[in-house]
């Protein structure tokens, strides 16, 4: 693996809602509607216009994604996904791939150069951490090869234990 790739993939443990990013992601469910975790911190702090935008999109189905403006967050846009529900089936893992995947076309689509995601479906959607941790940093290895326009992506970790299972993944790719 290049190092510039590398470099330009970055983990954090924290609250996403604080990042000054040119977008963060958020996990939401196929209402857009609000809801706990992740997806009740960006609401809190973005304020009550982003759910007036969310209430325009019509919902998402799981895999896909949409984009917003942030309002009240330091970042200027808010990509929502929604992960899987996790089932065991191989068709999470196609899913959770697709939520980095779609996440990131909008990202590109609209010239956005940092993007940070949390550990989409790992909450209450049950999803193990070091399986969604491959997924999700393959998938946006593969993103950072096929853009070099794109500057970091950031992954921002609740927990010191899901920090721990991110860097364990990461040091892998520098050794030999
Ligand atoms: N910053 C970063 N990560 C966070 C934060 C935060 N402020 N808060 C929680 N996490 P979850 P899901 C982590 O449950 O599993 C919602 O109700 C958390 O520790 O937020 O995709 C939606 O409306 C976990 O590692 O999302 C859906 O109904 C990760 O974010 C449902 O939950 C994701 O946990 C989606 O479930």
């Amino acid at each position: 693996m290049s190092s510039s790739i590398l470099n330009r993939l970055e983990i954090q443990q924290g609250d996403i809602t604080q990042l000054k990013v040119d977008a963060i992601v958020n996990a939401a469910n196929t209402s857009l509607l609000g809801g706990g975790g992740v997806d009740g911190a960006i609401h809190r702090a973005a304020g009550p216009l982003l759910l007036a935008e969310c209430r325009t999109l019509g919902g998402c189905p799981t895999g896909e994604a949409r984009i917003t403006r942030g309002y009240n967050l330091p970042a200027k846009h808010v990509i929502h996904t929604v992960g899987p529900v996790y089932s065991g089936k191989p068709r999470d893992a196609q899913l959770l791939r697709s939520c980095y995947q779609n996440s990131l076309v909008h990202a590109v689509a609209h010239k956005l150069r940092t993007v940070a995601f949390p550990a989409i479906s790992c909450g209450v959607y049950g999803y193990p951490i070091a399986d969604a941790c491959k997924i999700a940093v393959d998938t946006c290895i593969e993103t950072l090869k096929a853009h070099p326009e794109f500057e970091k992506i950031i992954f921002v970790l609740f927990s010191p234990s899901d920090l721990g299972v991110y860097a364990d993944y990461l040091r892998t790719f520098n050794v030999g």
